[in-house]
């Protein structure tokens, strides 16, 4: 039952009405089983509440929800696939706010392969945009371990990151124009598919990565790229993080461009997959404490990848760099290998509690990170079992640390906040980011006055008061409460 009698605000049952006169009775749940799971997330760490949940079908109608909360100081939370590592798109405990979810919006509105374009709704799941790119013969490239449920609005909105940032840089790289509705309700008309366009301020780029707290956005104009004629794909063992460093430098000197994503894994991380993925196989039998997955395109037929590869884990073995190696003979395979990557977070999840450290540095500085912050994590919580991994072509590892067996993961999560401290630590020590690719969400409010503060999240928090003074937009994410 909506508490507006206790708060003394305006009821909410008349916006109610309103809301489903606008969007119709598909477009408005309330019953609590309806709601429940567009209000925690992916990892179980949060729950919040929501007197609705909206779903619109169109921009004029997230318009017209949005004018309405704004008339009655409801917040807005929106929400793509519900994927968020951080906590992001769930909302707090707090009266009055609704959940906007985009999933009717999943039009896609254009394609176009002469200017390599695709203008897609926010709610579009990102495995549909990848396939819709290859029925037009040509290439979306973001591609994660969620693909099957992250909406082209959520993915924007974290400015996501993935495997193949290496190649084709982050979701910002890959936007050229953008719709959004703004916190009072008016349209920015934004879908330009222009690859130059420097008119004032881009302020497209504003709600990349701002986790909707400044708008939602509704609809984008996606970049396309040439479809991949060949590709080779390998799973190396390598003795240790330098290796594997040396052997992604090996790589990048014989064909920089066809690297398309370099992936790193732990001997514990591959562990865990093992012991928790159905069918999951490893291709070789050396075991090993260091693993990476290295994945080769190239536009044109012809280009030698498959011999390329060979050429260089021929070199690297020789070095002592690759221990063993199996390179994908078939789809099947290549997929197998890419399985053993993309089942981490599901595996790590099933194996119990784990602490999430999305951080980022200098590629040169990967293998020291990945040693100090394991090694730093050990001391702190002995027993814990460092689970680094992630893609080490763009210097993002995921410096995960998993429970010990012997202890009780309401004890190991009470200390998740030392260990985040633990590896900062060492991520600042090496010029690096406490936050790379997942966002700040709720997870890591309480960071950004030590990382961002003075002048920068002083002009955040100017941005966020000229766009959203009632601060109805996803309220306790990103910035800090003042
Ligand atoms: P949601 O989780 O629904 O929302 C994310 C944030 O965006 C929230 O703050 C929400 O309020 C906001 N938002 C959502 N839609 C809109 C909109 N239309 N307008 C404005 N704001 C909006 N992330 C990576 O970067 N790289 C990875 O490799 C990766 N792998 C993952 C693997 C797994 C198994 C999982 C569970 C997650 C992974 N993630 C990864 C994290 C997550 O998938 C991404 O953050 C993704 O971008 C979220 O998309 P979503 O549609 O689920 O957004
Ligand atoms: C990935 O790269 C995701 O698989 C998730 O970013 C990372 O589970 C994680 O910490
Ligand atoms: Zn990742």
């Amino acid at each position: 039952m909506p508490d507006d009698q206790q708060s003394g605000a305006a009821p909410i049952q008349p916006v109610l009405d309103a809301m489903r006169a606008s969007l119709g009775p598909a477009g408005v749940l309330t019953d609590p089983a309806d709601l429940a799971p567009y209000l925690t997330d992916w990892r179980g760490l949060y729950h919040g509440e929501a007197i609705a949940v909206l779903r619109p079908a169109s921009t004029e109608e997230v318009s017209a929800c949005v004018r309405l909360c704004a008339e009655h100081g409801i917040a807005i939370i929106p929400q793509g696939g519900n994927t968020s590592m951080v906590g992001g798109a769930t909302p707090e405990a707090r009266p009055r706010q609704v959940v906007l979810s985009l999933s009717r919006m999943n039009r896609v509105r254009q394609v176009d392969t002469a200017d390599m374009t695709m203008t897609v709704e926010a709610g579009l799941i990102l495995t549909r945009a990848q396939q819709v790119a290859a029925e037009h013969g040509v290439f979306f490239p973001l591609s994660l371990g969620a693909e099957g449920s992250a909406m082209i609005g959520g993915l924007l909105s974290t400015n996501a990151g993935g495997n193949m940032t290496v190649r084709y840089g982050n979701a910002r790289d890959l936007m050229l124009g953008l719709e959004v509705v703004l916190p009072d309700g008016a349209v920015i008309h934004g879908l330009r598919r222009l690859r130059k366009d420097n008119t004032g301020y881009a302020l497209r780029h504003l709600f990349v990565g701002a986790e909707g707290t400044l708008g939602i956005i509704t609809a984008a104009v996606l970049r396309l790229f040439p479809a991949a004629r060949e590709t080779a794909t390998a799973l190396c063992a390598v003795p240790s993080e330098d290796a594997a460093l040396a052997l992604f430098r090996r790589f990048r000197a014989a064909d920089e461009g066809a690297v398309r994503a370099f992936e790193y894994m732990s001997g514990q991380g591959m562990r865990l997959v093992m012991a928790n993925i159905e069918g999951a196989a490893m291709p070789f039998a050396t075991p090993g404490e260091h693993y990476v997955l290295v994945d080769l395109s190239a536009s044109r037929e012809g280009a030698g990848l498959r011999g390329m590869m060979e050429e260089v884990l021929e070199a690297a073995m020789e070095a002592g760099e690759v221990a063993d190696a199996a390179l994908a003979e078939s789809e099947a395979q290549r997929v197998a290998i890419w399985r053993l990557r993309e089942e981490h977070p599901e595996a790590q999840k099933r194996a119990g509690a784990s602490v999430k450290n999305d951080v980022s540095v200098p590629v040169s500085a990967v293998p020291e990170l990945i040693r100090r912050a394991s090694a730093a994590c050990l001391a702190l919580i002995p027993g814990s079992r460092p689970v680094p991994f992630g893609h080490m072509g763009d210097g993002n590892i995921h410096m995960n640390l998993a429970q010990p067996e012997a202890m009780s993961a309401t004890d190991f999560l009470a200390r998740s906040h030392d260990i985040m401290d633990c590896v900062n630590a060492v991520v600042r020590d090496l010029g690096g980011s406490f936050s790379a690719e997942h966002g700040i969400g709720r997870l890591k409010t309480d960071m950004m006055e030590e990382w961002r503060g003075g002048a920068e999240l002083a002009a955040m928090r100017a941005i966020k008061a000229a766009l959203d003074p009632q601060g109805i937009m996803n309220p306790g994410k990103v910035l800090p409460h003042a």
